[in-house]
């Protein structure tokens, strides 16, 4: 693939962190913003990877973002955890309430993180994942921008509101899924329009409510839900429950707030984590070896997990220490080092 660079791993992770520093982050913030990205990219996430340091910076152009913004955590009852992100990117105070998080559920059996006032661009497995590495099941969602038409509309309302779910397993990857509840997540949209790619059919309608495969259209039009109605509804509820339920914006304020600039979403999150042993009564090893077996049933058709991809592409990239992006997003990255 001759129009992609590889980087090694640990140059991808020294271009993150000097991009988000060179932009007035926090050397804290560009961690925690660069764990993740990195955790994408090496998992050929691709619309979530190293690709998203174009928003990062891009949205610290506007003057809302607080790049060094320390995050407040506050044990707000037995099974809640309230982190104010301060204005600053989710990720740092999500490594900082996560702790307290998992200290509450292992301790009532459920709780719940409700993070407020952050700007917000990544992908939501790697929270789920830091559940289940501590035994934990765990689920995270968050509004973003209103670019869906809801199912029967023809406007933007919804956001493209991801919903992830993880399930700690015994020496094995969890079982986890993360997807946006529209057809396709924003960020797989412009890396369609940046490719110069056609859409499938069925993912956006143009500004005049039409059918478009074409990518520019479809950003200046609606993004559709998937499965219709179904996810339709789901993603009302995510605007629910990390919106109103957590006193945080919903998409449609959230873009309101961003007043035309093209910045990241501002708004809340919601992760809610469940402790196996208490929920079951201390029956999790039996519980355990009976969610074994519904996996088992699933493979052994032929159909795949979510994530295998993901696992498998972890596996590759780290054996040959590297990943790979297109030449022309490096060099839009590196034209963003000062
Ligand atoms: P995808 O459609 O790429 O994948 C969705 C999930 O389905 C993944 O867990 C994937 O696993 C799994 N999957 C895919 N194909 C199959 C299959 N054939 N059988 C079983 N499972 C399968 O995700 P999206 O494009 O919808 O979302 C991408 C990312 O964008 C997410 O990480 C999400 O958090 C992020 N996002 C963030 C937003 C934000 O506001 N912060 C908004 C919207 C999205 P695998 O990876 O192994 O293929
Ligand atoms: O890909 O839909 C998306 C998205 C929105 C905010 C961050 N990613």
């Amino acid at each position: 693939m001759s129009d992609n660079i590889i980087l090694s791993l640990a140059q991808a992770r020294e271009l993150s962190k000097s991009i988000l520093m060179d932009n007035r982050f926090s050397e804290d913030h560009a961690k925690s913003i660069t764990d993740v990205i990195l955790a994408c990219q090496q998992d050929d996430c691709h619309s979530h990877g190293l690709f998203r340091l174009l928003m990062c910076t891009q949205s610290m152009k506007f003057g809302r973002i607080n790049g060094s913004a320390n995050p407040t955590i506050v044990d707000a009852a037995p099974s809640v955890v309230k982190a104010d992100a301060n204005g600053g990117i989710s990720l740092l105070a999500m490594d900082a309430a996560l702790p307290l998080l998992i200290e509450k559920t292992k301790k009532n059996g459920i709780a719940a993180l409700a993070i407020n006032r952050c700007f917000h661009f990544s992908a939501l497995w790697p929270e789920v994942e830091k559940l289940s590495a501590a035994g934990l099941a765990g689920l995270a969602m968050v509004p973003s921008h209103a670019w869906v038409a809801p199912a029967g509309g023809s406007r933007g309302t919804l956001g493209t509101n991801p919903l992830a779910f993880s399930w700690p397993r015994q020496g094995q990857h969890p079982f986890t899924f993360d997807f946006a509840t529209s057809q396709f997540a924003r960020g797989e949209i412009e890396l369609y329009r940046r490719a110069g790619k056609p859409l499938p059919e069925g993912v956006a309608i143009d500004k005049e409510g039409q059918p478009t495969t074409d990518a520019e259209a479809a950003m200046g039009g609606a993004m559709l839900t998937f499965g219709g109605y179904k996810g339709s509804a789901l993603s009302i509820m995510i605007e629910l429950l990390a919106g109103p339920l957590i006193d945080d914006l919903t998409s449609k304020e959230s873009m309101e707030a961003a007043n035309g600039q093209p910045e990241a979403p501002y708004h809340g999150e919601i992760i809610i984590a469940f402790d196996p042993n208490l929920l079951s009564g201390g029956r999790a090893a039996a519980n355990n070896d009976r969610a074994e077996r519904l996996f088992a049933d699933i493979i052994d058709q032929g159909a795949r997990l979510p994530s295998q991809r993901r696992y498998q592409a972890r596996e590759r990239n780290l054996a040959r220490d590297a990943v790979e992006i297109p030449q022309t997003l490096y060099n839009d990255l590196l034209a963003l080092r000062k």
